[in-house]
């Protein structure tokens, strides 16, 4: 079916094209995406892209905000209700401009923030060098143990006493278990810190009530509103009322200027589907997924870090494989099958080959995939990497897996 698009910029048309059939006949394993609906798209593709709205609902600095405060209340009100918590701010353009609104709020430049090291799982925005938080701010990293791959929260303590940051933030991008906000909320005390929880990559499972609520241990919640929540591209923060103006003024007009109002709207619907029954079932899917996906691949000789996973997404340890996660990544995307390559703890290679591929469920099963068909995908990886430089062999592979993707239609009305 021919677009506008197609008919007045065929070329970016085309490519438009080719990213949606990239994503229908690939298997998406990439753990921080996911495939939004229809009607998130429809909101984020709308006309309220047009609309300049700096400020909040009844506090514009522009007029012809009737419309466009009505849908950011929705939002406020639709995210509070999820979380059950006190105050929502939904402009944040993305999970680092969240964290930079939050580490503004409470900190001042040179102040000491304790976030876990990145090689550990940790986020950029939680204190990387080579990040605003790294560089703004002085930074002090915790991490896992080597024995368990789990969080070392005596360490954390211990740091968090000694230091007395000013701000402690936990969450991850690649912790493939359960974060103890309780440990954190007692190492924030013992400083007298801010404890500040990212829940970017598990918001969809907090919300459906299978991982635990940092809202309420935490004073400032922050995420993404793309990954396992699924929606459109975005962030948001959450906290405490007497928290509420310094946060909202860090955004607006502190890091940001006019909202996103089509992603506003896009979260707000967003919001409502995560409010229903299918999304709790949806994300019970996601977290039964990737332990099979996991358990698949233990059982064909894999490491899985930490030994499994309790969430939406694994980490494999590739060295005794003898291959590195930069080579797998490579070899998978042959396959048509989506991953990255990531850092596992004390990876002994640089970030950008690394030792790790990170694995995570939520956008195959947005697709209807369940059970069964990660016992194929993990089959096509274990296949894929027992041979990952047989190009003839990855092609053959890519058959099998765009057969199993015409099971499941991605955006069959597209
Ligand atoms: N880049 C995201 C991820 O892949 O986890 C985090 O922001």
């Amino acid at each position: 079916m021919e677009t506008i698009l197609d008919r007045q910029d065929p070329q970016i048309g085309a490519l438009v094209k080719n990213e949606l059939e990239r994503q229908r006949r690939c298997l998406e394993l990439i753990a921080s995406e996911n495939f939004a609906s229809e009607a998130v798209l429809a909101a984020n593709g709308s006309i309220l892209n047009n609309k300049y709205a700096e400020g909040y609902p009844g506090r514009r600095y522009y007029g012809g905000c009737e419309f466009v405060d009505q849908i950011e209340e929705l939002a406020i009100n639709r995210v509070r209700k999820l979380f059950q918590a006190e105050h929502a701010n939904v402009q944040p353009h993305s999970g680092s401009q969240a964290n930079m609104a939050a580490y503004f709020a409470v900190m001042k430049p040179g102040d000491a923030l304790l976030g876990m090291d990145l090689a550990h799982g940790g986020h950029l925005s939680h204190g990387s060098q080579v990040n605003f938080s790294g560089r703004i701010f002085t930074v002090h990293t915790y991490g896992v143990r080597e024995d368990t791959e789990l969080i070392d929260y005596d360490a954390l303590l211990k740091k968090a006493d000694e230091i007395k940051p000013e701000v402690i933030v936990a969450g991850s991008s690649a912790y493939p278990r359960i974060i103890d906000f309780a440990k954190f909320r007692e190492a924030a005390d013992l400083a007298n810190a801010v404890l500040v929880v990212d829940m970017a990559h598990f918001a969809g499972l907090v919300a459906a009530g299978i991982y635990p609520s940092p809202v309420g241990l935490a004073d400032i919640v922050t995420s993404t509103t793309h990954k396992t929540l699924r929606g459109p591209r975005g962030g948001l923060i959450l906290c405490k009322k007497p928290l509420a103006k310094q946060v909202d003024g860090q955004i607006f007009p502190g890091i940001q200027g006019g909202p996103l109002v089509h992603v506003i709207a896009a979260k707000a619907v967003a919001f409502g589907e995560a409010l229903t029954p299918d999304f709790m079932d949806y994300q019970h899917q996601v977290v039964l997924n990737a332990a099979r996906l996991a358990a698949n691949l233990a059982d064909a000789g894999f490491r899985v870090v930490s030994g499994g996973t309790s969430t939406h997404l694994a980490l494999l340890d590739l060295r005794s494989k003898n291959l590195t996660g930069l080579a797998a990544e490579q070899a998978l995307e042959k396959a048509g099958i989506a991953t990255n390559k990531n850092s596992i703890p004390f990876d002994p290679r640089p970030n950008t080959i690394t030792s790790g591929l990170r694995l995570g469920a939520p956008a195959l099963t947005t697709r209807g995939m369940k059970e069964p068909e990660m016992d194929q995908a993990a089959g096509f990886i274990v296949e894929a990497l027992s041979t990952p430089n047989d190009d003839n062999r990855l092609k053959k592979i890519r058959q099998k897996v765009e057969t199993l993707c015409q099971l499941f239609p991605l955006y069959p009305n597209m």
